[in-house]
Order: C-alpha cells, then structure tokens, then sequence
C-alpha cells in the first residue's frame, strides 16, 4: 500500500495509470511537462505562419477552404495543449511572455519559409507527417490532459496529411514545372521534418527522465527512423525522390538508411538564427499585441 506522495505517483506510473492534475506527482516531472506541452503549444500556433502566408495566393477556391480549415485547426491543437499545460499550473500569460522573450522553444521546422504552393504540399505531407508519428506515441504519455489531447489532435493531423500528399502528388504529375516545384519543396523540406524528432539519442537532454516517467515511450531515433521508414515508399509512389544519396534499403535491418543530419544547422536554428525565426516572434508579438483589446474585452 503507497504511503507517500512519492509511492502513490511511482505505483500510478508502474501501473501504466494516468496522473491527473491533482494527483500528487515530483516538481521535476510537472515541471518537464510544462515545458514540452507548452513548447509543443506554441509549435502549433507558430506553425499557423508559413501556411498562412499562402491562403490569399491557394490556387483554386477548393484549395484555399482546405488549407483554412487546416490551419484554423493547428490554431485549436494550440488552444488545447495551452489548456492542457495550464492545470500544472502556469497561465497562458506567462507561457506566451516565455515565447516572446525567446525562453521558450518551439518547433525548428517552423523557422523555414513556404516558398511556393508546393512548400504547403510538403508541410502537410511531412510537418503534419511527422507529428502525427510523435504524436501517436504520446497519445499514451503519463499525464492525463496531454494524452487526450493527443487523440483529437492525431485525428485531425491525418487529414492535413493527407491534403499535403495529395497537393504533392497532383504536382508531381502536372507539368514538367510543378513537378521540379514538387521536387524542389521536397528538397528543402525533408531534413528540417527529420530535425523535428529532436537530437539522437545519444545527445537527447531530457529522454532518460522522460522514459523513466513514461512521457516518452519511443526515442527521438526509434520515432525518426519510423517516419523515414513510412516516408520514403510514399515518396515513390508520387514519382519524386528523396534527397539524399546515400538512402538505401537495409533488407537485414528492415529499415532504410540515410546520412547524419547537419545538427550544427539544428541547433542554429533551435537557437534563434535560422532564416525565419526573428520573423515568426515578431509577426507573434505584432498580432498578440493587436489583439489585446479582444482579449480585454473577454477578461480573458
Ligand atoms: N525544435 O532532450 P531533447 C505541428 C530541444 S506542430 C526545437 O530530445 P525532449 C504543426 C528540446 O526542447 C507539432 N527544439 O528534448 C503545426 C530541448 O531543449 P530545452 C510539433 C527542439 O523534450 C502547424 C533540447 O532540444 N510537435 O504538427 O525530450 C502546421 C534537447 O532535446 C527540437 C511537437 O512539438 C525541435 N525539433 O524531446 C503544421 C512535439 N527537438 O527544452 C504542423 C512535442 C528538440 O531543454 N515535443 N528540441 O530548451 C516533443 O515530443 C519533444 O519535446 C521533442 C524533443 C521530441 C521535440
């Protein structure tokens, strides 16, 4: 029979139950909590940026509904996951002053930009793609809150990614031109999606207190190797290639095999130098600030 605080979280995690946001549970594993959902909340509404960007130039009326109703959903996946790390208690004040102050991370792939309407084939098809890999796994992370809002969050990631691979595909068999375009995203996007998995293991910071905890139940590797296992015979059937000379299929292992990743390039941007991550915090704060008044007007 638990006696202690302690017992009581260690016999939940043990029996695979989900901790609740009362229950009694260590300051560092609420506070590994609040900074992944946060930091994972804030990926989504910063994401909203680069699709956005191409809502008023979607080439047909079909395609604009679809990418608004996909980007409206990433702002709710943000709303969630902001409600789901407020019962650890921090407000959504300070989780937003912590973006803005550049405390905070949020997703590396978002700092890229959306060159052509491909780009948003290719986000759908691989950023949302990747997701939904991680984002299966955590569907049975520890804490209660996270875990169901993991499970609405996946459902809709399925249908972005599928609106992305259908764009892909479509250019992929159009002209000459919008199959290099096709191409050409694929190119620039296919290492930032493999970055999203986050460090190997071997230089993962977090990964051994978030297995011990059971917020993480696959490795950054295991998750990344899936999707590129998934990825890349996607990329085949659309006619397109993976950019990377040295890909090739490991009939022992069962899985493909592709170069390192230029982490030097991971951290750069994880730390405020790619291309686009002064613009992404100031068109943030340009509309947070905006908005003020909404928020005012609601006392909320
Ligand atoms: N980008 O010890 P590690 C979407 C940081 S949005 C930036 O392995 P952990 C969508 C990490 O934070 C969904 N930073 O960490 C939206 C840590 O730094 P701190 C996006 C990264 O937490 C709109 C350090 O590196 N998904 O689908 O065990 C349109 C060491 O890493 C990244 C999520 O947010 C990165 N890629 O594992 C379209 C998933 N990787 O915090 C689509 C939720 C690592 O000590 N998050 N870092 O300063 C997670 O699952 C985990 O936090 C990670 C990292 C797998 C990302």
């Amino acid at each position: 029979m638990p006696t202690t605080t302690t017992d009581i979280f260690t016999e939940k995690i043990e029996r695979d139950l989900a901790i609740e946001p009362r229950d009694p549970m260590p300051e560092e594993y609420r506070r590994h909590l609040m900074r992944q959902i946060s930091q994972h909340a804030h990926s989504e509404v910063i994401g909203m940026q680069p699709e956005g960007n191409w809502i008023t130039r979607a080439p047909s009326l079909r395609a604009k509904m679809i990418l608004l109703a996909k980007i409206q959903d990433e702002g709710g996946h943000g709303l969630y996951l902001y409600s789901a790390a407020e019962t650890l208690g921090i407000s959504r004040e300070e989780m937003i002053e912590q973006l803005q102050t550049g405390k905070a991370r949020y997703s590396s792939v978002f700092n890229y930009p959306a060159l052509t309407w491909a780009d948003i084939g290719a986000i759908g098809w691989l950023v949302d793609g990747a997701a939904i890999v991680n984002q299966v796994m955590l569907q049975r992370t520890s804490y209660g809150p996270y875990a169901r809002a993991m499970v609405r969050i996946c459902k809709e990631e399925s249908f972005h990614q599928r609106q992305g691979y259908e764009i892909m595909a479509k250019m992929a068999a159009g002209t000459p031109e919008q199959h290099e375009m096709a191409q050409d995203a694929l190119n620039r996007w296919w290492a930032p999606a493999l970055m999203m998995f986050g460090p190997s293991d071997a230089e993962s910071l977090h990964s051994k207190a978030a297995f011990q905890w059971k917020i993480k139940r696959e490795s950054n590797d295991a998750l990344r190797q899936k999707f590129i296992d998934k990825t890349v015979q996607q990329t085949e059937v659309i006619g397109l290639k993976v950019p990377d000379p040295n890909l090739r299929f490991n009939a022992e292992t069962g899985h493909y095999e592709t170069s390192p990743l230029n982490w030097d390039e991971f951290h750069r941007v994880i730390n405020g130098d790619g291309p686009c991550n002064r613009q992404r915090l100031e068109h943030h704060r340009k509309f947070h600030e905006e908005g003020r008044w909404v928020r005012e007007a609601c006392q909320c």
